[in-house]
């Protein structure tokens, strides 16, 4: 299991883990001059009682993050918790298995099935994978890839039957997950907030993912705070709003329709002022025109740059998987205009068409981060290729 974020933290050792909540708006001198940010926040209640927190953050954090797996009244209950019992790797693994139940029924056992009985290799079995891999969303040009290294493998007969040509198909899925995964942990700048921009089309789930990843931050004893940079859309901001609620931590936002890059230009200030670890940037999806989009993408990351050096540290684009193949022409787009750094997989528990991880780690290159199996906080996973390969290829549950 991965640790889902390296480093530094030194110098907040000794303090509270959630900050005191009374952060007060800076005056603005953003280029708009539009009316200062409001920033709202829950002063009185925070989810978890300080006390509980200050035990969570001394828990190391592939520990952490095997508690988010957790059912939600577990999770509720932190202050009983010890790290031994969010050590039920089992478990945790049996979770993550069943939330991947739609693409292990739909692929791996028809996998099993189309090798079952099977006593030699021939053009037909390969046909037959060929329909298989496809509709599982591999993609066209991933599957042709993965057949034609198996057809070579079979001529030079170092593969004779079929179990051992189905072994090395899973062995192959798994490499082009691996292959790009090396640096899937989040690095964390020496000093200063650590700025995550999420980027992504309207509805496939960056406004929850930001709320999931807010929680794990606070969870690892880290301050936390949240833009509104999706003005577009009147629930978006308020939405945002809930989910800064529920975690506890701060919002800054501002009133709908609102250039969202003067909103960005104020919080990088507050950031700074409050000596935030993390702040998480939510945007639109969806403006008149893609190429809108676009350009105001591409200036809330200048400004950022900007008013703090080295922002954004991370440009996360949200994908659907339940939208196969379009979701990889959205990447394309988005990390022409701003750059990807990192992807989260959302809604994996909602679709047959798992392959679509190996897809977009052989075409895109960019490391997968997270992936959502879930509406619910802790449904939101480090993406661990091994585990996720075992996960989907496990025939039985243990
Ligand atoms: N099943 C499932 N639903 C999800 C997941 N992530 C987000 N959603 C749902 O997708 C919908 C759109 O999410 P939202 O965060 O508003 O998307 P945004 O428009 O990109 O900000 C909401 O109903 C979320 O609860 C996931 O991993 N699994
Ligand atoms: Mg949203």
């Amino acid at each position: 299991m991965l640790g889902w974020f390296k480093k530094k933290f030194s110098k907040k050792e000794q303090e509270t883990p959630l900050k005191p909540q009374e952060a007060e708006v800076l005056p603005s001198d953003s280029e708009e001059k539009l009316p200062p940010a409001e920033e709202t926040s829950r002063p009185e209640e925070t989810p978890a009682a300080p006390e509980a927190v200050a035990v969570e953050a001394t828990v190391v954090e592939d520990e952490i993050a095997e508690e988010e797996a957790a059912p939600e009244s577990a999770v509720e209950e932190t202050s009983a918790k010890t790290p031994k019992q969010v050590k039920d790797r089992p478990s945790f693994f049996r979770r993550l298995a069943e939330k991947l139940s739609k693409t292990r029924e739909a692929f791996t056992y028809q996998l099993d099935n189309l090798f079952l009985g099977r006593r030699e290799i021939d053009a037909e079995l390969f046909d037959d994978l060929e329909e298989l891999l496809i509709t599982a969303d591999l993609g066209v040009a991933t599957t042709r890839e993965l057949l034609d290294h198996a057809r070579r493998r079979v001529h030079r007969k170092e593969l004779s039957d079929p179990e051992s040509l189905k072994q090395a198909l899973k062995e192959k899925i798994k490499s082009f997950i691996s292959d790009y995964q090396r640096d899937a942990e989040l690095v964390m700048p020496e000093s200063g907030p650590f700025v995550i921009m999420v980027v992504g089309v309207n509805g496939v789930g960056k406004t929850t993912t930001i709320g999931k990843i807010a929680h794990k931050f606070v969870r690892a004893g880290r301050s936390v705070m949240l833009v509104a940079g999706d003005t577009f859309r009147a629930a978006a901001v308020s939405q945002l709003q809930i989910w800064g609620e529920r975690n506890g931590v701060h919002v800054v936002a501002r009133a709908d329709g609102a250039d969202p890059s003067s909103v960005v230009y104020d919080a990088m200030d507050i950031a700074k002022a409050k000596d935030y670890d993390v702040v998480l940037v939510d945007t639109a999806g969806r403006l008149h025109t893609q190429a809108n989009l676009m350009e105001e993408l591409k200036k809330i990351k200048r400004v950022m740059g900007k008013r703090l050096e080295g922002a954004p540290h991370e440009v996360m684009l949200v994908i659907d998987a339940t939208t196969g193949q379009n979701g990889i022409s959205q990447a394309k787009l988005f990390h022409e205009a701003v750059g990807l750094t990192g992807i989260t997989l959302t809604k994996l528990d909602g679709t047959a068409k798992g392959g679509i991880v190996a897809n977009i780690c052989r075409e895109m290159k960019t490391p997968i981060r997270f992936i959502g199996v879930g509406e619910k906080v802790e449904d939101l996973r480090d993406f661990d290729p091994d585990e996720f390969i075992e996960a989907l290829f496990e025939s039985r549950l243990p």
